[in-house]
């Protein structure tokens, strides 16, 4: 049994790419591995949101893990901030990231290049080695993770490397991405050369969307002036996405999408698109009503953050004695 980990940030509404390229697969780890999933609050405050969305986000994810099939008799749900050792381990970690190798990352210089030069909070820069501690706590061998969160997991990998290294110990274990052969890097349906993402929600669809709204959303997804279905990520980004998003609700492969729409034509390929995406929204908002306003949600958090700290609390002390901060023998 292997321990896994992996974790969403509340920084805006849960969408289509978040589910396909992560939650839809949270689940099926649980029966066979030591599951640990986040929901990544404190990474939230890297930009700027207003406390009470940050709340509601919060909580709404927590009701999206239980709709989507995680069962916390079998995982661990947690949030970040309710276990201290997350904060302690980043503080540590910060000490041996180097500030060349977070000036790379493609998420802070993409989420940076939005801002305000003068107003880049350091803990935006910091990010990915919080997210490092987040994995390494728990021994995590495999992080299932978007495509764009490999370069972080691979940052995570490097600094648990590097701190073995230095103190000569297997301190941690070294943590690799799995990352989903399709459906990892869904894009917006307005413009699909750029992601799916929930703080910049244009072209997006959010697990929360009133169903005529989300078709509505595939019915005028941007596609090309050619007549078929047929992937091809380069020449038809639009039509490729779309494909991606049928097959991985389907659960079928890509071929086996495109055989289905051989000879239709765009308005019947969308149609079907949107049925499936309804079905689905449909199934997981069902349940996340169920939970969204029951004290269960508390319930679940406390006793994910009890089991987390077991874990968490186990790394830190090994990682305290073996950089030589003192504690009573
Ligand atoms: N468009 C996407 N397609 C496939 N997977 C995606 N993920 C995000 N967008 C897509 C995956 O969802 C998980 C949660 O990500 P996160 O909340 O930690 O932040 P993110 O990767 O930065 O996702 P967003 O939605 O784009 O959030 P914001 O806008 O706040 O930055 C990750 O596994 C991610 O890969």
């Amino acid at each position: 049994m292997e321990n896994i980990l992996s974790g969403i940030k509340p920084t805006g509404q849960l969408t289509l790419g978040n589910y396909i390229g992560a939650l839809k697969n949270f689940s099926k780890f649980q029966d066979e591995n030591k599951v640990f999933v986040f929901i990544a609050d404190l990474h939230a405050l890297t930009l700027p949101i207003e406390p009470e969305v940050l709340n509601q986000n919060t909580k709404d994810i927590v009701a999206f893990y239980l709709a989507c099939g995680l069962d916390p008799n079998k995982a661990s749900i947690f949030l970040q901030s309710h276990v201290y050792e997350h904060s302690e381990l980043g503080t540590i970690l910060g000490n041996y990231a180097y500030m060349g190798e977070l000036n790379r990352m493609t998420q802070f210089k993409d989420k940076a290049s939005k801002l305000n030069e003068k107003n880049i909070g350091l803990g935006l820069f910091t990010y990915p080695v919080l997210m490092a501690a987040d994995i390494i706590l728990y021994d995590a061998k495999k992080v299932p993770v978007g495509e764009d969160q490999k370069q972080h997991v691979e940052l995570a990998r490097d600094l648990a490397i590097r701190f073995n290294h230095r103190y000569k110990k297997d301190i941690f274990v070294i943590p690799e991405p799995v990352i989903p052969t399709t459906g990892a890097r869904i894009m917006s349906l307005s413009d699909p050369s750029k992601k799916m993402s929930k703080s910049d929600p244009k072209g997006d669809i959010f697990l929360k969307d009133d169903l005529k709204v989300a078709r509505k959303k595939i019915m005028s997804a941007v596609t090309d002036l050619e007549c078929e279905v047929r992937y091809d990520k380069e020449n038809k980004p639009g039509i490729s996405n779309l494909l991606t998003i049928y097959s991985c609700l389907k659960e079928i492969t890509i071929e086996e999408a495109e055989k289905e729409f051989i000879g239709a034509n765009y308005g019947t390929f969308k149609r079907a698109v949107a049925d499936v995406v309804c079905d689905t929204l449909e199934r997981i908002q069902t349940k996340y009503n169920e939970y969204i306003n029951s004290d269960y949600l508390d319930e679940v958090l406390e006793k994910g953050a009890k089991e987390a700290r077991a874990i968490a609390s186990n790394t830190i002390k090994r990682v305290k004695a073996c950089v030589g901060l003192y504690s009573k023998q």
